[in-house]
């Protein structure tokens, strides 16, 4: 290899390096059990209006299993008024069954609703809503069901009216 080649070479190789960093950093926060994995929910997007120009948004969960396994998720929506969870408004949750019994394989989740209009902790209409969803899930594999796994808080999207 001359020394020109080598400079590539090297310089492929950080490229390559500092790109895995920014995949693996993600993936450590999704949460997998009894061979699923949950990735860490995201907050929702603004997504149009209804048929009366409401505002709505867009909840999205991703998942993954093993094949074999059946995957019960249990999702929660909140909107952040804190600090540390104190206060913060439940607007709502949903359950989702799915199964991958003959191959494995990766499914999105989404959940279209109405922007609430929640309260902020000074009593005041919030102006805009800081929402966020916890997700938790059980598998299923043959007989046997695992406990739910404890809840993952996904960061809050802010949302304006
Ligand atoms: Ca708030
Ligand atoms: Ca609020």
């Amino acid at each position: 290899m001359n020394r020109n080649r080598f400079a590539a070479f090297a310089a492929g190789t950080m490229i390559t390096a500092a790109s895995i960093g920014l995949v693996a950093a993600p993936a450590e926060a999704n949460t997998s059990s009894s061979g699923c994995t949950v990735v860490k929910p995201a907050g929702p997007k603004a997504d149009g209006y209804d048929s009366s120009n409401r505002p709505m948004v867009k909840y999205v969960v991703d998942v993954w299993c093993n094949k074999g396994r059946s995957i019960r998720i249990h999702q929660q929506r909140w909107e952040e008024d804190g600090p540390n969870g104190r206060g913060d408004d439940y607007l709502g949750e949903k359950y989702w069954t799915q199964s991958f019994l003959n191959q494995s394989g990766s499914v999105r989740l989404t959940y279209r609703t109405l922007l609430p209009q929640t309260w902020d902790s000074g009593g005041g209409k919030e102006p805009n809503e800081e929402l966020y969803q916890k997700v938790q899930f059980s598998v299923t594999e043959g007989l046997t069901t695992s406990a739910w796994t404890p809840f993952e808080r996904g960061g809050a999207s802010w949302i304006f009216h």
